[in-house]
């Protein structure tokens, strides 16, 4: 099972034997699996090399713990790779899932310092802050939160943004979005956040900011997001010129 001769640790050879396990479906997410006892009887290691490899899949997101009740096969995380400039429609589309919104707020409000910036208006100009839950298959993955200047979609409602606002912006006003400047950061929910993505307070998220602009040059939207980190990752092919 184990080769004990490699270089590799055995608490890793483990990690990659129930990752296999997983990929090939023996395990699906939700399934709880064997004892700490029985996997080191099963590879023939100690249990604390078993916990080693446990521990690290816990917080690398493969598995997770229930007090008193064992361990189990978490759900993969989505990859996003973080080239393209898609919308959350098309990216859950893409994966063959179905995209939803549970509207939070939508309210005019007048622009912050922060935001009159961001989107190149006078400060105190009106915006929209508009806050959605984005779900895929029902699942809460992040909390959203859009600025959009009054004066570009002097027209949109509440029933527009609970479809695609890419959609809106491209189709029914026919603007062309060119390009974003994308920051992702560490941290860790706060309560409403929590609450809205159904994880435990505290739990980790991704914040990612997109500032957005048209091919003209007008900035569009600010968005603020917190991405479920248990759900998420990003990836990227780098190029060493
Ligand atoms: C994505 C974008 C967000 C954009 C939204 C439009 C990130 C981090 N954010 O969620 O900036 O407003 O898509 O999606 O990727 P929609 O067209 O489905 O409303």
């Amino acid at each position: 099972m184990l080769d004990k001769r490699s270089p590799m640790p055995m608490y890793y050879q483990i990690q990659e034997d129930l990752k296999q396990r997983m990929d090939s479906g023996e395990f699906v997410p939700g399934t709880m699996i064997p004892s700490e006892r029985e996997l080191s009887e099963h590879y023939d290691v100690s249990r604390m090399t078993v916990r080693q490899a446990m521990t690290n899949m816990v917080n690398d997101g493969y598995l997770y713990r229930e007090k008193g009740k064992g361990t189990f096969i978490a759900e993969q995380k989505i990859e996003q790779p973080l080239q393209g400039m898609t919308s959350f429609t098309e990216d859950m589309k893409q994966r063959g899932m179905e995209a939803s919104s549970r509207l939070i707020s939508f309210e005019t409000i007048p622009a912050t310092v922060e935001i009159a910036k961001k989107l190149n208006l006078d400060e105190s100009e009106d915006v929209f802050r508009v806050q959605r839950i984005r779900s895929a298959d029902q699942k809460p993955m992040a909390v959203e939160t859009t600025f959009l200047p009054v004066t570009l979609l002097p027209e949109l409602t509440e029933e527009i943004v609970q479809g695609s606002l890419y959609q809106y912006v491209e189709d029914k006003l026919g603007l062309s979005i060119e390009k974003a400047t994308q920051m992702i950061e560490a941290t860790v929910a706060d309560d409403h956040q929590a609450t809205l993505l159904e994880v435990p307070r505290n739990s980790a998220v991704l914040m990612i900011e997109r500032n957005s602009i048209l091919t003209d040059g007008t900035p569009f939207e600010v968005v603020k997001s917190a991405y479920r980190a248990d759900r998420y990752k990003f990836i990227s092919d780098i190029y060493r010129s």
